[in-house]
């Protein structure tokens, strides 16, 4: 089948093909089997056909209707597993950007450290492979580029497997939607962001730019970095807007009320407090909030780091 247009990844050909093959087969079945019924009507209708007889197996017919169907079956799943072994066979001279998903964000690691996220989207060069290991930190998500056919489960360690990973090349200059496409909770909508894929000179522009921006906000103000960083942005704002988590704003020194242990206590916000809520989220529940932060895993430094800025956003 000659499709014509510009397939935005090197998946595209494979994966419609396959597509249009089934489509097309599908279409010759339906038509088959409706113009067969159609004639068997007619043919043999009472007045075309007034004395009935019973047709007593047919080798010759049960031949055609077993070889014809294998046949098809064997041609769609040689095409199909053309495509699929594809995708699962990743270039060897493909760059890698780590992608780690959560309720509800996705975060993606260049091989310089350099983090993006949600917000930012995930920016890379066109034809060149990029190898993407695929992590979760609590349930199953799924990694979508509809545009580039690619599609894959991102699971939790917990589940048992190993980390699952996926590749493309993306074949044309712009910006196209990558989301999550396996239900996981409440704002299962927020975790849609957009590949930008940029021509390798622009591609390192950009890279050099950003790095060298994060890296400054790193050392300046490394709290900050983690917030984003770690996805934390997601649930809790630092301008007072409630989101799914109370705001970061004015937090320190806060007297509010929590339910330890299905029970109510009121407590005043300390580095002690924040140290506990951020370690173990379960514990304390903040009143009128769904127990909904997961434990993320930081290290006690990036912890310190994290609660100055929460002071600092309350000075
Ligand atoms: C999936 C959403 C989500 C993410 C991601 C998340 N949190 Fe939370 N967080 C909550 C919710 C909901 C609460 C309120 C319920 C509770 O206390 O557990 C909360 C409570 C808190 C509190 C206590 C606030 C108070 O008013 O007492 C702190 C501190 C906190 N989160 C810090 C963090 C940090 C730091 C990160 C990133 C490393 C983070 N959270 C990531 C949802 C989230
Ligand atoms: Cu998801």
């Amino acid at each position: 089948m000659n499709v014509n247009y510009n397939p935005a990844s090197v998946f595209n050909q494979s994966v419609d093909f396959s597509f249009y093959l089934i489509f097309m087969i599908s279409i010759l079945c339906l038509v088959g089997i409706t113009g067969f019924m159609i004639f068997s009507v007619i043919k043999y209708s009472r007045k075309n056909n007034p004395t009935p007889s019973n047709l007593e197996g047919h080798t010759g017919l049960e031949i055609v209707w077993t070889v014809i169907p294998t046949i098809l079956v064997m041609f769609i799943f040689y095409f199909g597993m053309q495509g699929f072994l594809k995708m699962r066979n990743v270039p060897e001279d493909a760059m890698e950007i780590r992608v780690d998903a959560g309720m509800w964000w996705w975060k993606f690691t260049y091989p310089n450290g350099l983090e993006q996220n949600t917000a930012q989207g995930l920016t890379v060069p066109a034809d060149t492979p990029i190898y993407l290991p695929l992590h979760s930190v609590d349930v199953i998500h799924s990694f979508y580029i509809p545009a580039f056919r690619v599609k894959m489960d991102v699971v939790p360690k917990a589940v048992g497997a190993d980390d699952n990973y996926t590749w493309f090349e993306a074949s044309q200059i712009g910006s196209f939607d990558l989301f999550c496409a396996e239900y996981c909770g409440l704002n299962h909508a927020q975790m849609i962001t957009k590949v930008h894929v940029l021509t390798k000179p622009d591609y390192q522009a950009w890279l050099d730019e950003q790095s060298a921006g994060f890296i400054k906000q790193q050392a300046e103000n490394p709290g900050k970095a983690l917030i984003t960083s770690k996805g934390c942005f997601a649930c809790h704002s630092s301008d007072g807007t409630k989101l799914i988590g109370p705001s970061f704003k004015g937090l320190y020194g806060k007297t509010e009320v929590v339910v330890t242990n299905g029970e109510e206590r009121e407590i005043t916000i300390d580095d002690a407090y924040l140290k506990t809520s951020i370690m173990e989220p379960s514990k304390d529940i903040v009143k009128g909030y769904q127990p909904l932060m997961p434990p993320l895993p930081l290290t006690p430094e990036e912890i310190n780091a994290i609660i100055d800025h929460i002071r600092e956003l309350s000075e």
